[in-house]
């Protein structure tokens, strides 16, 4: 059998979880490396070249390097799921698709991150906005919902529900219904078990967010 085109560099409990649920749910065949982050092998020239900011997940697909998880989705999604976890270019899913893929980590992930270490910034003069602006803005729009693009699961609701399900269970999301209910449907799918079994080690890290 031909090894397969698809590398994913990740590092165990990392936002590298993401790319590897996404892969589980095109069910296209990819081998892992392993980056360990807790070892600083994100650091070393060799991973620096693939990713110059040091940081998990890359991806190799043939010879196409990306890193970036929404670029990832975006891109695998596009390659690997065209018309089904990703919409076609005249869809006019793809608008709020495309949003939503580049809201998780130009908006959510540095609000919810800076909530975390007690940082909050103001609405206005700041790109990504102010903490109770992102939960209202998720919140509002997932309740009666079921995924970001309603009825239809894509692979925004791999990259910027990842983002919702561990600041769920990190608590720097507040349990608010809407985003507790959408956060039970991704975590029930068969793809987010298997990829937070490879890739969080519950006997080193406690269980993933599920
Ligand atoms: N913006 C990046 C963030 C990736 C990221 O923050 N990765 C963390 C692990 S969760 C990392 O590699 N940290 C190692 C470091 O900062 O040295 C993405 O969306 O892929």
């Amino acid at each position: 059998m031909a090894a397969p085109r698809i590398t994913l560099y990740h590092s165990p409990a990392s936002r590298a979880f993401t790319a590897y649920w996404l892969l589980e749910e095109l069910g296209v065949p990819f081998k892992v490396e392993t980056v360990d982050i807790r070892k600083g092998e994100q650091k070393s020239p060799e991973y620096l070249k693939l990713n110059p900011s040091g940081k998990v997940p890359t991806i190799t697909d043939g010879k196409v390097v990306v890193s970036e998880n929404p670029a990832i989705g975006i891109y695998l999604a596009d390659r690997y799921g065209y018309g089904s976890l990703a919409p076609k270019l005249d869809d006019p899913d793809r608008g709020p698709y495309l949003k939503w893929m580049v809201y998780s980590t130009a908006v959510a992930d540095p609000v919810i991150t800076l909530h975390a270490q007690k940082i909050d910034v103001p609405g206005f003069g700041v790109s990504f906005g102010a903490y109770d602006d992102m939960v209202r803005v998720l919140s509002t729009h997932l309740k009666g919902r079921k995924y970001l693009l309603g009825d239809r699961f894509t692979a925004a609701d791999v990259v910027l529900g990842a983002t919702i399900s561990f600041a769920l269970y990190n608590k720097t999301l507040p349990p608010e219904p809407a985003l507790a209910d959408y956060n039970t449907r991704l975590t029930h799918r068969e793809a987010y078990h298997r990829a937070s079994d490879a890739t969080w080690p519950a006997h080193l890290f406690g269980p993933a967010g599920n």
